[in-house]
């Protein structure tokens, strides 16, 4: 990473403001402590203060401005408006993979200290795309799958499962109820999988999947899942791994990256430097490799691992009373020496 690279920050509503505060802490301190990186940081405005500055929740300046970014880091959005930002982000640019790590942390209080499983959530289409009517009585949100969208998730999924050494990837699905698209899609799902004969295919029904993400989520490896079922079968991870502070995601499309913790704005914290950045920090983390960078990161995630294995700095959600700052700084002390 000679060249400079463009980093747009989205911080969004409630503690996404706090969160990627906190990012800009390990941010600058890397641009600091490695010579050869040479960040620009972009602020961006979505949400209540995108409303207040411009009248739209979603502005042409931050659309506009997004391409222009290597890369964004996303903080948080919430109701009213979550579908307008991150529709617009998400299907607007195209970032048609949700790439969402459920990795348990030493350190951390988890139910299952060997879960370390990826859900893949396709990220522009399925339930979430919001498509809908209401005609009388009936009430319609439609679960559209396109033959592109379908073929796309199952081949990044492959991709990425052969160059991240991953062994399986499992395709979720409802097939014998959802015959115009879970059935579909798992006969393609087989169709491709030859191509990439290193990695073990399977499937599961979409429930069933989650009782096993809960009761033996070793035995699972990378999941494919529909926008919706990917979005509450990564909550579910996150509950066997110490909650939605450690669950990092990347969203990724042909174009543009974008990074941002799971969870979401989670308004009765915000500004309150409580909250536990560790998700936003993993995402920066997951920045670097997308930016070829991957000496940054694994520093970067060492130093994570080891202020959570030390733990004098720990966030509430953990059993401490550190601030959020204060554990962006201790990262940030950590990749001195990391
Ligand atoms: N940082 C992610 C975020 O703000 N999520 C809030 C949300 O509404 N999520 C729903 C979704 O991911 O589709």
């Amino acid at each position: 990473m000679s060249n400079k690279k463009i980093i747009g920050i989205i911080p969004g509503d409630g503690i996404g403001r706090d969160v990627t505060r906190a990012a800009r802490i390990v941010l600058d301190t890397i641009v600091d402590r490695f010579e050869d990186v040479d960040l620009e940081f972009r602020n961006m405005e979505v949400g209540e203060v995108a409303v207040e500055r411009y009248g739209k929740a979603f502005p042409d300046e931050t659309r506009e401005g997004i391409p222009d970014c290597d890369a964004v880091l996303f903080g948080a959005i919430g109701a009213p408006h979550d579908f307008v930002v991150l529709s617009g982000i998400r299907y607007g640019f195209h970032l048609y993979a949700n790439v969402r790590p459920v990795k348990a942390l030493k350190g951390v209080p988890v139910l299952h200290p060997n879960a370390d499983l990826v859900v893949i959530r396709e990220n522009t289409e399925g339930l979430y795309r919001g498509v809908g009517y209401d005609d009388g009585d009936r009430h319609v949100n439609l679960r559209i799958f396109t033959d592109e969208g379908m073929e796309r998730i199952i081949r990044f999924s492959f991709e990425w499962a052969q160059k991240n050494g991953r062994k399986k990837v499992t395709f979720t699905h409802k097939e014998s109820i959802l015959r115009h698209t879970d059935a579909l899609m798992k006969d393609l799902f087989y169709d491709i999988a030859p191509e990439y004969p290193s990695i073990e295919a399977d499937d599961m029904e979409i429930d069933a999947c989650a009782m096993r993400v809960v009761m033996k989520p070793g035995t699972l490896d990378v999941i494919i899942a529909e926008n919706a079922n990917g979005d509450i079968l990564s909550d579910v991870g996150g509950g066997i791994i110490g909650g939605l502070g450690f669950t990092p995601s990347a969203n990724i499309g042909k174009d543009l990256a974008m990074f941002e913790p799971v969870h979401g704005s989670a308004p009765k914290y915000a500004d309150k430097d409580v909250v536990n950045p560790t998700a936003t920090l993993m995402a920066t983390r997951m920045m670097f490799e997308f930016l070829e960078r991957t000496d940054i990161a694994s520093r970067l995630q060492s130093s994570i691992e080891a202020v959570l294995v030390e733990g004098k700095v720990r966030t509430y959600d953990i059993g401490g009373d550190s601030s959020t700052s204060d554990f962006a700084r201790a990262v940030a002390a950590g990749l001195d020496i990391t």
